[in-house]
């Protein structure tokens, strides 16, 4: 009989060399965005030189957690009466709770392009997914030559980490540790196990510490929280830092353990009960994150983002959006529109609400603001420093306008206007009176779609064309008798 030690030895063999080969392969295809020329990346590093920090901020540390195809109504602060998510509601409690907040994206890998940069991604071309294994063998990823929160925070003299799904790329250049962050724990691609791999594992499936694949015996989300505390631990007071945690909790495959699925003996639905159980291991995930960031004294000066990447899917049948309509992959409200809280007692009252359009776009604005950062004019931002409406300094809307683009849909929000429109086929809603958008308005108010076109016309003129297609086969739906393409 082999020994488990053989085994180990050669599975890290296996997984190293497939590494490496992964890394230096030259047979592999060009890609969309290969590692930067030396001119390349000393103009990144000028322009990152160039950011201006202040001495007298408050620099306060920053934990950004991103759950994945979390359903907008499936955590009690957001409407669930079915999976208890205490930890998630008590940041509400004691922070600021967003009812009007959205991604850049109905899908995983664009959304987080949005959120890191703090730009519409189509400014790079990042328009679909990256989601098979053959589409990130072509290299595609996050531009090497765009700025991330975690570049800006590390200017700013952050300790940075990032514990979770990266789902920006897979070869080196587009690594976490080369975007910014000094640590990094999780996987690279778009999903992952949650539970042990054993005798399953494979490369699709690799969990990495730094660039080091590693195997892992606990439940995922178990994992992700024990590595987030550990980061947390290893802080102190003289040095902010930033953390990222983007779980991969509640992306499918549907898998949980009996700790967890017991809590929902009474769900029939064992799919169902599952995807409970998954919602309540991310909450104790978050619970126990605020509990190590209270116990090292953090908390007054700690902000502790909650949001998440794109609606619950149609397609699980278990997620709920609640009111909103449609779900992950379209650009109506279920796909877009999310849950977001943030807490930093020593700025935000708690229990307060913005009820105003908030965008992942003004996560790097704002973080920058509070660290002390005056980013410089090339560094483009699409987003707004939400300090003044965390403060209550300011109640009006923090943005105006947002856009959307997935191939031939399109979609703008403008105030309460919403416009989603795809060939053939415009729809019109007026999100004050009609969250769920159920009434289109196009054909009464043919001056309001006029004028949205036209807005959307010159902020598409601004954008790139993608970098690489959407995947041949496309998931299809009819929406009040229309047929949406939809674009991954
Ligand atoms: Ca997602």
């Amino acid at each position: 009989m082999i020994s488990r030690t053989l085994v180990a030895f050669l599975l890290v063999s296996i997984l190293t060399s497939s590494a490496t080969a992964q890394n230096a392969d030259e047979a592999q295809p060009p890609a969309v965005f290969p590692p930067l020329t030396t001119p390349q990346q000393a103009a990144k590093q000028s322009l990152i030189d160039s950011i201006d920090v202040s001495p007298a901020a408050q620099r306060p540390n920053i934990v950004l957690i991103f759950a994945d195809d979390l359903g907008y109504a499936d955590i009690g602060c957001f409407g669930s009466t079915e999976i208890p998510t205490p930890h998630i509601d008590a940041l509400v409690s004691s922070g600021m709770k967003f009812t009007n907040a959205y991604v850049t994206a109905a899908t995983c890998s664009p959304s987080r392009a949005g959120l890191l940069t703090g730009q519409y991604q189509h400014r790079f071309g990042f328009e679909f997914n990256t989601n098979s294994r053959v589409v990130e063998q072509l290299g595609r990823g996050l531009d090497p030559a765009a700025v991330t929160m975690a570049d800006i925070l590390s200017k700013a003299g952050y300790q940075t980490g990032a514990v979770g799904k990266w789902h920006l790329g897979t070869r080196e250049q587009f690594h976490p540790l080369n975007r910014g962050f000094g640590s990094f724990y999780g996987f690279l691609r778009g999903g992952h196990s949650y539970l042990p791999l054993g005798r399953q594992l494979f490369g699709r499936q690799l969990l990495f510490r730094s660039f080091e694949p590693v195997s892992e015996d606990e439940y995922l989300t178990d994992a992700f929280a024990r590595e987030a505390v550990d980061f947390v631990n290893g802080q102190s007071d003289d040095t902010p830092f930033f953390l990222y945690v983007p779980f991969n909790a509640v992306h499918t495959p549907l898998q949980a353990t009996a700790k967890y699925r017991n809590r929902f003996s009474k769900v029939e639905d064992s799919k169902r009960r599952t995807i409970y159980a998954m919602t309540s291991a991310m909450d104790d995930a978050v619970g126990r994150i605020v509990e190590a960031i209270d116990a090292k004294g953090f908390s007054e000066n700690t902000l502790v983002i909650f949001f998440n990447d794109n609606g619950g899917p149609l397609y699980t049948g278990v997620q709920s959006n609640g009111p909103l309509r449609m779900g992950k992959l379209f650009l109506f409200e279920g796909g877009v529109r999310v849950p977001l809280v943030i807490k930093w007692p020593a700025a935000v009252e708690g229990g307060s609400v913005c009820d105003g359009i908030v965008s992942a776009l003004d996560m790097l604005p704002t973080f920058s603001g509070v660290a002390g950062v005056t980013l410089p004019s090339s560094l483009n931002t699409d987003g707004v420093n939400l300090q003044p409406w965390l403060t209550g300094q300011r109640t009006d809307s923090p943005s105006e306008t947002l856009f959307w683009r997935n191939g031939q849909n399109k979609a703008i929000r403008k105030g309460k206007w919403k416009m989603v429109e795809v060939p053939n086929h415009v729809w019109l809603f007026d999100l004050e009176e009609d969250i769920g958008e159920r009434n289109n308005l196009a054909e009464e108010h043919p001056d309001v779609v006029r004028q949205l076109q036209r807005e959307y016309r010159q902020w598409e003129a601004t954008i790139k064309e993608p970098a690489w297609p959407p995947k041949a086969r496309h998931p299809q739906e009819t929406i009040d008798g229309v047929e949406y393409r939809v674009d991954v």
